[in-house]
Protein backbone atom coordinates (compact mmCIF):
# COMPACT_ATOMS: atom_id res chain seq x y z
CA UNK A 1 0.00 0.00 0.00
CA UNK A 2 1.65 3.31 -0.97
CA UNK A 3 0.15 6.86 -1.14
CA UNK A 4 1.42 9.82 -3.03
CA UNK A 5 0.21 12.39 -0.34
CA UNK A 6 3.27 11.02 2.22
CA UNK A 7 7.24 10.91 1.43
CA UNK A 8 7.14 7.86 3.83
CA UNK A 9 5.53 4.80 2.52
CA UNK A 10 5.25 0.80 2.89
CA UNK A 11 5.83 -2.51 1.00
CA UNK A 12 5.18 -5.63 2.77
CA UNK A 13 6.60 -8.63 0.72
CA UNK A 14 5.75 -11.45 3.01
CA UNK A 15 2.80 -12.96 1.62
CA UNK A 16 -1.20 -13.04 2.67
CA UNK A 17 -1.19 -16.51 3.57
CA UNK A 18 2.39 -16.16 5.62
CA UNK A 19 0.71 -16.78 9.31
CA UNK A 20 0.04 -20.39 8.25
CA UNK A 21 3.32 -21.21 6.47
CA UNK A 22 5.22 -19.00 9.18
CA UNK A 23 3.72 -20.91 11.64
CA UNK A 24 4.38 -24.31 9.87
CA UNK A 25 8.53 -23.33 9.52
CA UNK A 26 8.13 -22.05 13.05
CA UNK A 27 6.96 -25.75 14.13
CA UNK A 28 9.58 -27.54 11.66
CA UNK A 29 12.17 -25.44 12.91
CA UNK A 30 10.99 -26.61 16.59
CA UNK A 31 11.00 -30.36 15.50
CA UNK A 32 14.44 -30.45 13.75
CA UNK A 33 15.78 -28.84 16.64
CA UNK A 34 14.53 -30.36 19.72
CA UNK A 35 15.30 -34.07 17.80
CA UNK A 36 18.91 -33.53 17.50
CA UNK A 37 21.54 -35.02 20.14
CA UNK A 38 22.53 -31.94 21.40
CA UNK A 39 19.39 -29.90 21.45
CA UNK A 40 18.96 -26.37 19.62
CA UNK A 41 16.31 -23.42 18.99
CA UNK A 42 17.14 -20.74 16.79
CA UNK A 43 17.27 -17.31 18.28
CA UNK A 44 15.41 -16.11 15.19
CA UNK A 45 12.47 -17.48 17.01
CA UNK A 46 13.01 -14.78 20.27
CA UNK A 47 11.33 -11.82 18.68
CA UNK A 48 7.44 -11.84 18.67
CA UNK A 49 5.67 -9.48 20.40
CA UNK A 50 6.36 -9.77 24.02
CA UNK A 51 9.97 -11.17 22.96
CA UNK A 52 10.51 -7.78 21.29
CA UNK A 53 9.55 -5.86 23.91
CA UNK A 54 11.71 -7.66 26.44
CA UNK A 55 14.96 -6.56 23.94
CA UNK A 56 13.89 -3.40 24.00
CA UNK A 57 14.14 -3.79 28.11
CA UNK A 58 17.17 -5.09 27.21
CA UNK A 59 19.43 -2.38 26.00
CA UNK A 60 18.32 -0.13 28.61
CA UNK A 61 20.01 -2.75 30.98
CA UNK A 62 23.16 -1.19 32.87
CA UNK A 63 24.83 -4.17 31.97
CA UNK A 64 23.82 -4.13 27.93
CA UNK A 65 26.44 -1.65 27.00
CA UNK A 66 26.14 -2.33 23.12
CA UNK A 67 23.53 -0.12 22.24
CA UNK A 68 24.83 2.11 24.46
CA UNK A 69 28.53 2.31 22.67
CA UNK A 70 26.97 2.22 19.00
CA UNK A 71 24.71 5.32 20.03
CA UNK A 72 27.86 6.84 21.32
CA UNK A 73 29.63 6.01 18.41
CA UNK A 74 27.01 7.17 16.13
CA UNK A 75 26.72 10.21 18.12
CA UNK A 76 30.53 11.51 18.24
CA UNK A 77 30.72 10.71 14.78
CA UNK A 78 28.00 11.52 12.81
CA UNK A 79 29.26 14.23 10.94
CA UNK A 80 32.52 12.09 9.12
CA UNK A 81 30.01 9.39 8.68
CA UNK A 82 27.17 11.18 6.80
CA UNK A 83 30.21 12.52 4.38
CA UNK A 84 31.13 9.15 3.91
CA UNK A 85 27.65 7.78 2.79
CA UNK A 86 26.86 10.73 0.89
CA UNK A 87 29.33 11.64 -1.07
CA UNK A 88 28.51 13.09 -4.53
CA UNK A 89 25.14 11.35 -5.93
CA UNK A 90 21.59 10.49 -4.76
CA UNK A 91 22.25 6.83 -2.75
CA UNK A 92 19.84 4.53 -1.11
CA UNK A 93 20.25 4.15 2.74
CA UNK A 94 19.21 0.53 3.38
CA UNK A 95 18.76 -0.47 7.36
CA UNK A 96 18.51 -4.06 7.71
CA UNK A 97 16.75 -5.15 10.85
CA UNK A 98 15.98 -1.25 11.18
CA UNK A 99 13.45 -1.63 14.35
CA UNK A 100 12.69 1.49 16.07
CA UNK A 101 15.91 2.97 13.89
CA UNK A 102 17.24 5.20 17.01
CA UNK A 103 20.74 4.99 15.94
CA UNK A 104 20.17 5.37 12.12
CA UNK A 105 17.94 8.83 13.14
CA UNK A 106 21.06 10.44 13.87
CA UNK A 107 22.73 9.90 10.82
CA UNK A 108 19.64 10.88 9.01
CA UNK A 109 19.19 14.02 10.42
CA UNK A 110 23.15 14.82 10.16
CA UNK A 111 22.08 13.62 6.10
CA UNK A 112 19.54 15.58 5.81
CA UNK A 113 21.26 18.73 7.41
CA UNK A 114 24.08 18.12 5.04
CA UNK A 115 21.29 18.54 2.08
CA UNK A 116 22.17 15.08 0.91
CA UNK A 117 20.16 13.42 -1.85
CA UNK A 118 19.48 10.00 -0.31
CA UNK A 119 15.72 7.51 0.35
CA UNK A 120 15.72 6.07 3.25
CA UNK A 121 14.98 1.88 3.21
CA UNK A 122 14.57 0.75 6.40
CA UNK A 123 13.85 -3.28 6.70
CA UNK A 124 12.36 -5.50 9.00
CA UNK A 125 10.13 -8.55 9.11
CA UNK A 126 7.71 -6.40 12.34
CA UNK A 127 5.31 -5.00 10.36
CA UNK A 128 3.91 -3.13 13.19
CA UNK A 129 7.22 -1.96 13.51
CA UNK A 130 7.25 -0.20 10.51
CA UNK A 131 4.09 1.44 10.48
CA UNK A 132 5.18 2.89 13.90
CA UNK A 133 8.51 3.74 12.42
CA UNK A 134 7.19 5.44 9.17
CA UNK A 135 4.53 7.22 11.32
CA UNK A 136 7.41 8.45 13.17
CA UNK A 137 9.13 10.04 10.28
CA UNK A 138 5.30 11.81 8.79
CA UNK A 139 5.61 13.88 12.32
CA UNK A 140 9.53 13.96 13.01
CA UNK A 141 10.68 14.51 9.68
CA UNK A 142 8.17 14.89 6.95
CA UNK A 143 10.69 15.78 4.40
CA UNK A 144 12.55 12.85 4.56
CA UNK A 145 11.97 10.54 1.52
CA UNK A 146 11.00 7.05 3.49
CA UNK A 147 10.36 3.28 1.92
CA UNK A 148 9.73 0.68 4.49
CA UNK A 149 10.01 -2.30 3.48
CA UNK A 150 8.42 -5.39 5.86
CA UNK A 151 10.16 -8.56 4.73
CA UNK A 152 13.02 -11.02 5.35
CA UNK A 153 16.49 -9.33 4.47
CA UNK A 154 17.33 -11.42 1.04
CA UNK A 155 13.77 -11.35 0.02
CA UNK A 156 14.19 -7.10 0.58
CA UNK A 157 17.75 -6.66 -0.95
CA UNK A 158 16.04 -8.77 -4.00
CA UNK A 159 13.14 -6.80 -4.63
CA UNK A 160 15.67 -3.30 -4.21
CA UNK A 161 17.72 -4.91 -6.91
CA UNK A 162 14.68 -4.90 -9.13
CA UNK A 163 13.11 -1.64 -8.09
CA UNK A 164 15.80 0.56 -6.55
CA UNK A 165 19.05 0.47 -9.32
CA UNK A 166 21.43 3.77 -8.41
CA UNK A 167 24.14 3.28 -5.44
CA UNK A 168 23.60 1.79 -1.90
CA UNK A 169 24.54 1.89 1.17
CA UNK A 170 23.89 -0.62 3.24
CA UNK A 171 23.62 -0.71 7.50
CA UNK A 172 23.53 -4.06 9.57
CA UNK A 173 23.73 -2.48 12.97
CA UNK A 174 23.82 -3.83 16.35
CA UNK A 175 26.05 -6.63 16.30
CA UNK A 176 23.44 -8.89 14.83
CA UNK A 177 25.22 -10.25 12.61
CA UNK A 178 26.92 -11.94 16.20
CA UNK A 179 23.66 -14.53 16.00
CA UNK A 180 26.10 -16.61 12.95
CA UNK A 181 28.54 -18.53 12.91
CA UNK A 182 31.60 -17.46 11.35
CA UNK A 183 30.96 -19.22 8.28
CA UNK A 184 27.50 -18.47 8.09
CA UNK A 185 28.67 -15.03 8.26
CA UNK A 186 30.68 -14.53 5.86
CA UNK A 187 27.98 -15.98 3.26
CA UNK A 188 25.40 -13.35 4.41
CA UNK A 189 27.83 -11.10 3.52
CA UNK A 190 28.81 -12.73 0.38
CA UNK A 191 25.18 -12.66 -0.39
CA UNK A 192 25.11 -8.65 0.57
CA UNK A 193 27.90 -8.07 -1.49
CA UNK A 194 25.72 -9.76 -4.64
CA UNK A 195 23.34 -6.93 -4.05
CA UNK A 196 26.02 -4.27 -4.21
CA UNK A 197 28.50 -2.38 -7.11
CA UNK A 198 31.77 -1.44 -6.32
CA UNK A 199 32.18 1.47 -4.18
CA UNK A 200 28.92 0.58 -2.67
CA UNK A 201 29.02 0.43 1.11
CA UNK A 202 28.37 -1.25 3.95
CA UNK A 203 28.58 -0.07 7.77
CA UNK A 204 28.86 -3.07 10.09
CA UNK A 205 28.32 -2.89 13.27
CA UNK A 206 30.01 -5.52 15.60
CA UNK A 207 30.34 -5.98 19.66
CA UNK A 208 33.86 -6.43 19.94
CA UNK A 209 36.18 -9.08 22.65
CA UNK A 210 36.98 -7.59 26.40
CA UNK A 211 37.01 -8.57 29.55
CA UNK A 212 35.54 -11.58 29.56
CA UNK A 213 33.05 -11.16 32.66
CA UNK A 214 31.73 -7.22 31.07
CA UNK A 215 30.49 -9.59 28.29
CA UNK A 216 29.15 -12.52 30.23
CA UNK A 217 27.24 -9.86 32.82
CA UNK A 218 25.84 -8.30 29.65
CA UNK A 219 23.84 -11.96 29.16
CA UNK A 220 23.50 -12.66 32.52
CA UNK A 221 22.04 -9.38 34.24
CA UNK A 222 20.85 -9.37 37.55
CA UNK A 223 17.77 -8.07 37.13
CA UNK A 224 17.13 -11.29 35.19
CA UNK A 225 15.67 -9.96 32.04
CA UNK A 226 17.90 -11.86 29.62
CA UNK A 227 16.83 -14.97 31.36
CA UNK A 228 13.07 -13.69 30.79
CA UNK A 229 13.89 -13.20 27.19
CA UNK A 230 15.21 -16.20 26.64
CA UNK A 231 12.61 -18.22 28.54
CA UNK A 232 10.24 -16.61 26.45
CA UNK A 233 11.14 -18.77 23.28
CA UNK A 234 9.35 -21.45 25.36
CA UNK A 235 6.71 -19.74 26.23
CA UNK A 236 6.32 -18.79 22.88
CA UNK A 237 6.15 -22.45 21.56
CA UNK A 238 3.56 -22.94 24.13
CA UNK A 239 1.29 -20.20 23.09
CA UNK A 240 1.69 -21.11 19.20
CA UNK A 241 2.21 -24.40 18.93
CA UNK A 242 0.13 -25.72 21.66
CA UNK A 243 3.11 -27.11 23.40
CA UNK A 244 2.95 -27.98 26.94
CA UNK A 245 6.92 -26.78 28.27
CA UNK A 246 6.94 -26.20 32.06
CA UNK A 247 8.79 -22.95 31.51
CA UNK A 248 9.55 -23.08 35.40
CA UNK A 249 11.44 -25.99 35.23
CA UNK A 250 13.71 -24.59 33.07
CA UNK A 251 16.42 -22.40 33.65
CA UNK A 252 18.84 -19.73 31.81
CA UNK A 253 22.56 -20.24 31.38
CA UNK A 254 24.84 -18.23 29.92
CA UNK A 255 28.85 -18.95 28.99
CA UNK A 256 31.76 -17.22 27.46
CA UNK A 257 34.28 -18.97 25.24
CA UNK A 258 37.64 -16.38 24.79
CA UNK A 259 39.12 -18.38 22.39
CA UNK A 260 36.60 -17.60 19.56
CA UNK A 261 34.33 -15.19 21.20
CA UNK A 262 31.69 -17.01 21.29
CA UNK A 263 28.75 -15.65 23.78
CA UNK A 264 26.31 -18.70 24.14
CA UNK A 265 23.15 -18.94 25.36
CA UNK A 266 21.20 -22.13 26.42
CA UNK A 267 18.30 -23.23 28.74
CA UNK A 268 18.61 -25.61 30.86
CA UNK A 269 15.63 -28.70 31.96
CA UNK A 270 16.22 -28.57 35.83
CA UNK A 271 14.37 -32.50 35.69
CA UNK A 272 13.90 -35.10 33.67
CA UNK A 273 10.88 -34.30 31.73
CA UNK A 274 8.85 -34.83 28.82
CA UNK A 275 7.06 -31.93 26.55
CA UNK A 276 4.08 -32.43 23.44
CA UNK A 277 4.41 -29.80 21.25
CA UNK A 278 0.13 -29.73 20.41
CA UNK A 279 0.31 -29.24 16.59
CA UNK A 280 2.49 -31.80 15.83
CA UNK A 281 1.66 -34.32 18.02
CA UNK A 282 5.64 -34.82 18.80
CA UNK A 283 7.09 -35.82 22.37
CA UNK A 284 10.09 -34.81 23.56
CA UNK A 285 12.48 -36.32 26.27
CA UNK A 286 14.44 -33.49 28.27
CA UNK A 287 17.02 -35.94 30.41
CA UNK A 288 17.79 -34.04 34.08
CA UNK A 289 20.37 -30.87 33.57
CA UNK A 290 20.26 -31.44 29.64
CA UNK A 291 20.75 -28.31 27.67
CA UNK A 292 19.08 -26.43 24.72
CA UNK A 293 21.67 -24.14 22.67
CA UNK A 294 19.22 -20.95 21.89
CA UNK A 295 21.73 -18.03 21.03
CA UNK A 296 25.32 -17.24 19.71
CA UNK A 297 26.33 -14.08 19.96
CA UNK A 298 29.52 -13.65 18.66
CA UNK A 299 32.47 -10.95 19.76
CA UNK A 300 34.72 -9.79 17.39
CA UNK A 301 38.51 -8.78 16.86
CA UNK A 302 39.36 -5.87 14.47
CA UNK A 303 41.56 -8.97 12.65
CA UNK A 304 38.71 -11.21 12.20
CA UNK A 305 36.43 -8.51 10.65
CA UNK A 306 39.02 -7.84 8.02
CA UNK A 307 39.34 -11.41 7.73
CA UNK A 308 35.58 -11.49 7.16
CA UNK A 309 36.08 -8.36 4.60
CA UNK A 310 38.27 -10.10 2.60
CA UNK A 311 36.44 -12.95 2.10
CA UNK A 312 33.56 -11.26 0.64
CA UNK A 313 35.06 -9.02 -1.44
CA UNK A 314 34.66 -6.05 1.06
CA UNK A 315 37.44 -3.52 1.69
CA UNK A 316 37.70 -2.24 5.34
CA UNK A 317 37.59 1.44 4.85
CA UNK A 318 37.06 3.46 8.51
CA UNK A 319 36.80 1.47 11.63
CA UNK A 320 34.85 3.79 14.49
CA UNK A 321 35.22 2.92 18.13
CA UNK A 322 33.25 3.87 21.13
CA UNK A 323 35.78 5.63 23.63
CA UNK A 324 36.57 2.28 25.63
CA UNK A 325 37.11 0.53 22.60
CA UNK A 326 33.88 -1.71 23.43
CA UNK A 327 32.18 -2.00 20.27
CA UNK A 328 33.16 -0.99 16.43
CA UNK A 329 31.12 0.29 13.55
CA UNK A 330 33.24 -0.73 10.65
CA UNK A 331 32.58 1.34 7.23
CA UNK A 332 33.12 -1.93 4.20
CA UNK A 333 33.44 -0.65 0.85
CA UNK A 334 32.58 -3.36 -2.15
CA UNK A 335 35.46 -3.78 -4.47
C1 LIG B 1 20.01 -8.41 18.82
C2 LIG B 1 21.41 -10.26 18.30
C3 LIG B 1 22.39 -8.14 18.77
O1 LIG B 1 23.16 -10.92 20.57
O2 LIG B 1 23.45 -9.11 21.75
C4 LIG B 1 20.57 -9.65 23.65
C5 LIG B 1 20.31 -10.25 21.14
N1 LIG B 1 20.44 -11.73 23.17
N2 LIG B 1 20.66 -10.37 24.79
C6 LIG B 1 22.76 -9.85 21.02
C7 LIG B 1 20.44 -10.54 22.62
C8 LIG B 1 20.56 -11.63 24.49
C9 LIG B 1 21.37 -9.34 20.61
N3 LIG B 1 21.29 -9.07 19.14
Amino acid sequence: MSTTLHQATIINLIQQNSTIDSNTLFAEDVKTGLSKKQKTLSSRYFYDGQGSRLFQQIMELPEYYLTRCEYEIFTENKAVISQQFAQKEFFHLIDLGAGDALKSKILIKELAQQKSAFEYIPVDISGDAMQTLVASFRTEMPAIQVQAVVGEYFEALAWLHENKPGRKVIMFLGSNIGNFTLTESISFLQRVRYYLQPGDSLFLGVDLRKDPPTILQAYDDAAGTTAEFNLNLLHRINRELGGNFQVEQFKHYAIYNPLNGAMQSFLISQKDQDVTIGTTGELFHFSAWEAIHTENSHKYSLDGVAHMADQSNFKVETVYLDEKSYFADILLKAN
